[in-house]
């Protein structure tokens, strides 16, 4: 007896069968189109197989606000079961192979098991993430007023030793990167000593850093606001730029695309941190307001295709050593978390192939001649071509589904979900 459902690979062919004639013709046509600019298009579909994304642990779950929490059908209500989770998103779009931890939600029991697990399911382990921002249940000093920079040193200890139990782990999980986001900060004129919290924060992160096996990397991750709503001790990419060149060559920038004040030119920022040697990676999500953490290109795909292009450039140009790294980072409150990651996941190498359709002779003349226009023009063409068959395509070669969200709600995957995950896990409220 199957007492864990599992969407069968006969199932997802037998689905792309329906959809194959279109897509096929589709990917003919966008072919012919593209060989007129010059572009193979078995070019493009090659860099959609080889695009990967990670995706949150924390993400397979409802999210919520400050407000309220509705949970959704079959949650998932360990670890295990969100593994689970993401090997259908990655069963589905191949483009997702890796998941990334936040201790202590997801602290293992035996993290070996974890990894086997995992690994049946085709899945991998990339950056770790602490968590400082909450009090944990066997937790014996509260962070209300901070972390990794409170001033009292004994509760800086406990967020630092938290950080080498996450390295650790890490480590038997095969992941190579540990992620710092702190919370850190005042909600008040007057309650921070700004420059003495900064100090603190690279004394904490040094021995964090201190620890790191010699191949891991270390990502800072700013934000600008929330939940301290003054100010807040890593609030933009220039602290963190500093401190992740105090720290030494380990140690790398991370860029949540939510964690900037409303009309930052982020594309913008990413090119910095190229060009400084600092660009750890990305959380990818889309905003209206603030960290709103909205699937990603759902409100500013522009953008998303602006930073895949900064990107994209970068590759080309054989910039030394650069490896960002990506992830999602989503709250779903209103939709299906595995569809809201599929259809991210999607976005994302949309985004990249687009961004590789850019002409970069044309651009680069238009911009030595100082033609706005066809600057502008040359961006729009890639943005606005269609590429969705060769997304289709890449995943169909790779075992995937054409289309993932039509083949994921066929599959009575959530309804066998919600029948095997019977346990009440709470409406609490809060980001997960
Ligand atoms: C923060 C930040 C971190 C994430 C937490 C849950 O706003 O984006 O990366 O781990 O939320
Ligand atoms: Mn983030
Ligand atoms: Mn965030």
């Amino acid at each position: 007896m199957q007492t864990h459902f599992e969407i069968d690979d006969w199932f997802i062919a037998e689905q792309n069968m329906k959809a194959k004639a279109w897509v096929d013709e589709d990917y003919e046509h966008l072919a012919k189109k593209l060989r007129r600019r010059g572009v193979e298009i078995e070019d493009l579909t090659s860099r959609a197989q080889a695009f990967s994304v990670a995706v949150p642990s924390w993400g397979v779950g409802t999210g919520g606000t400050r407000f309220a929490r509705f949970p959704g059908p079959g949650e998932p209500r360990d670890i295990y079961e969100k593994l689970e989770d993401c090997g259908t998103i990655f069963q589905l779009v191949r483009s997702t192979p890796a998941v990334s931890l936040h201790i202590p939600w997801d602290r293992p029991d035996d993290a070996r098991e974890l990894r086997k697990f995992a690994q049946e399911r085709g899945l991998h382990f990339d950056a770790m993430n602490s968590n400082t921002f909450q009090d944990g249940a066997e937790q014996k000093l509260s962070y209300k007023f901070g972390s990794l920079t409170h001033p009292d040193r004994i509760v800086r200890q406990q967020a630092i030793e938290h950080n080498l139990e996450c390295i650790d782990i890490g480590r038997t999980l095969g992941s190579k990167s540990h992620t710092v986001w702190i919370g850190d900060g005042g909600n008040f004129p007057g309650q921070l000593h700004f420059r003495r919290a900064l100090e603190r924060y690279l004394e904490s992160t040094r021995q964090i850093y201190e620890a790191l096996p010699p191949d891991w990397r270390l990502f800072l991750e700013h934000k600008l606001y929330e939940p301290a709503f003054y100010s807040t001790v890593i609030n933009d990419w220039g602290t963190s730029y500093y401190c992740a060149r105090e720290l030494g060559p380990q140690a790398f920038c991370l860029v949540d695309l939510g964690h900037h004040a409303p009309n930052v030119n982020i594309e913008m920022i990413v090119a910095r941190l190229i060009q400084f040697g600092k660009l750890a990676g990305f959380h990818f999500n889309d905003s209206k307001y603030g960290d709103d953490d909205l699937d990603a290109g759902s409100i500013k795909p522009f953008q998303l295709f602006l930073i895949f292009n900064e990107l994209v450039d970068a590759e080309l140009n054989g910039v030394p050593d650069f490896n960002p790294a990506y992830m999602l980072d989503q709250s779903h409150n209103v939709t299906d978390p595995i569809e809201s990651l599929m259809m991210s996941a999607v976005e994302l190498v949309r985004g990249y192939v687009q961004s590789h359709l850019v002409d970069r002779q044309v651009l680069a003349d238009a911009q030595e001649k100082c033609d706005p226009m066809l600057a502008l023009t040359t961006l729009k063409e890639a943005f606005t071509t269609d590429v969705s068959a060769i997304l289709a395509i890449a995943r169909e070669r790779a075992g995937g589904a054409i289309d993932p969200l039509q083949t994921f709600r066929a599959s009575g995957y959530r309804e066998q979900k919600a029948s095997e995950r019977q346990a009440e896990i709470g409406t609490l409220v809060g980001i997960v």
